[in-house]
C-alpha cells in the first residue's frame, strides 16, 4: 500500500498549496467535484409564477416610456426570481412579454438564437419572417428559427402582446451568438402572401426534395389555435388521459416530425376537469402559460394556483402535478429538443 509522508499540519500544508495554485490557473478538482457531478439535476432556477394581468399594465406603462422602434424590441423580461439580472426563465430559456402599439414597426433583424411567440393579447398585427407575413391571434405559436430575417408590426388599431420564448442562454453559454440588422431599421420587403407557409408545409404533404426548400429550419411558422385547441378536444374524447401528462400533444416540424425548433420543443395540454395527474418530473426545465380553465399545479410541493394567464416555471427536475377544477388548457416550451440531441433528456414518472 503507498504511504503518503504527510506534513503534521495537513491543513496548512493543503492551503499553502491551493495558494500556488491559483497564480498557476490550477485548481484541484477534488474540493468541487460533488457539486459539479451530482447525482441528479441541481439547478439554480426555483419554481416561480407570473400574472399576465399583473404584467400587462406595467407594459403599457412601458408603451409610453419607449417607443418599439427605439427599444427595437420592447419587453419586459420574465427573470426567474434566483437569478437576478441573467435574463432567463430557467437555466437555458429566456421568457418575455412584448408589446407593440398601433402603427408601430419593430425593426428587421436576425440571429443565431431560435424565438417562438405565444399571442396574450390583440388580434391581427404580424410577425414577417423573411417576407412572409403571420397575422397574429390570441393563443397562436408563431416560430422565428435561428437565423431568418423578421419584424414586426401592428397596423391594427389596438395593442398586441405576446410572450417571447428564445434559447438565449443556452446559445450564450456556447459563445455562439450572431446577429445583423437591416441598415435602415425598418421592416424586411415582403415577397410571399400571407398564408404561403401554410399551405406548403402544413397539408401533410412534404416536397420530396425539401432538403432544397427546407435547409432552414422549420418552414412552417405558425401553429394557429383554432387548430391545436380543437385537435386537444379530438384526443380528449379519443382516449383517456395520460396518467402522468394528461392529454399532452407535442408541436411538430413537417419535414422531420421532430421539434418545432432545432433546441426548443413546445406543448399542448388538456386536463380534463377533476383529473389530477401523477407525479413527473423531467431534466428540462419548463415554461407553463395557462390559456383556459382553473386548477393548481404543485411543484416539488409548493402550490401554484392556474388560472387564464398564469405563467408559472417548472425548475429541471422538479417534481409537478397538475390538478384541474375545470378543464385546463395548458402550453409549455422548454430546452427538450437539445437535450434529446446530446442523448441527455430523462423523465421519471412516478
Ligand atoms: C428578439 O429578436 C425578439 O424578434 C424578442 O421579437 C426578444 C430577446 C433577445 C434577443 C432577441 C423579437 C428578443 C429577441
Amino acid at each position: 500500500m503507498a504511504t503518503l509522508a504527510r506534513p503534521t499540519n495537513l491543513e496548512a500544508a493543503r492551503d499553502d498549496f491551493y495558494d500556488r495554485l491559483t497564480p498557476e490557473a490550477l485548481a484541484p478538482l477534488w474540493k468541487v467535484l460533488a457539486a459539479l457531478v451530482t447525482p441528479r439535476p441541481r439547478t439554480r432556477a426555483i419554481a416561480a409564477a407570473w400574472s399576465f394581468d399583473r404584467i400587462e399594465p406595467l407594459l403599457m406603462e412601458a408603451g409610453e416610456l419607449i417607443t418599439a422602434a427605439e427599444a427595437e424590441r420592447r419587453v419586459l423580461i420574465l427573470e426567474n426570481p434566483s437569478l437576478p439580472g441573467q435574463s432567463r426563465i430557467t437555466n437555458t430559456l429566456y421568457a418575455g412579454l412584448q408589446l407593440i402599439l398601433p402603427g408601430e414597426v419593430a425593426p428587421a433583424h436576425r440571429h443565431a438564437q431560435n424565438a417562438l411567440r405565444f399571442i396574450m393579447r390583440g388580434d391581427g398585427a404580424f410577425t414577417a419572417l423573411d417576407g412572409e407575413r403571420a397575422y397574429m391571434h390570441k393563443y397562436d405559436l408563431i416560430l422565428t428559427p435561428a437565423w431568418l430575417w423578421h419584424d414586426h408590426g401592428n397596423e391594427t388599431d389596438a395593442p398586441m402582446i405576446w410572450l417571447d420564448g428564445l434559447d438565449i442562454p443556452l446559445v450564450q453559454m456556447l459563445d455562439a451568438s450572431f446577429a445583423e440588422h437591416r441598415e435602415d431599421r425598418g421592416a424586411w420587403p415582403t415577397s410571399r402572401p400571407a398564408g404561403d407557409a401554410a399551405l406548403r408545409w402544413g397539408r401533410n404533404l412534404r416536397p420530396v426534395h425539401a432538403e432544397r426548400v427546407a435547409g432552414q429550419g422549420n418552414p412552417l411558422f405558425i401553429y394557429p389555435f383554432a387548430e391545436w385547441r380543437a385537435t386537444l378536444e379530438v384526443l380528449r374524447r379519443a382516449e383517456a388521459p395520460h396518467a402522468h401528462d394528461a392529454h399532452l400533444m407535442e408541436f411538430t416540424n413537417p419535414v422531420d416530425g421532430g421539434s418545432v425548433m432545432a433546441t426548443m420543443s413546445a406543448f399542448a395540454r388538456l386536463v380534463p376537469a377533476g383529473f389530477d395527474t401523477r407525479p413527473a418530473r423531467s431534466s428540462d426545465g419548463m415554461i407553463n402559460v395557462v390559456v383556459e380553465g382553473s386548477g393548481t399545479l404543485v411543484i416539488d410541493g409548493e402550490l401554484f394556483a392556474l388560472a387564464p394567464g398564469a405563467i408559472v416555471v417548472v425548475p429541471a427536475w422538479a417534481e409537478r402535478r397538475f390538478a384541474a377544477e375545470t378543464d385546463l388548457v395548458v402550453f409549455s416550451y422548454s430546452d427538450r429538443a437539445t437535450q434529446q440531441k446530446l442523448s441527455l433528456w430523462r423523465e421519471q414518472l412516478a
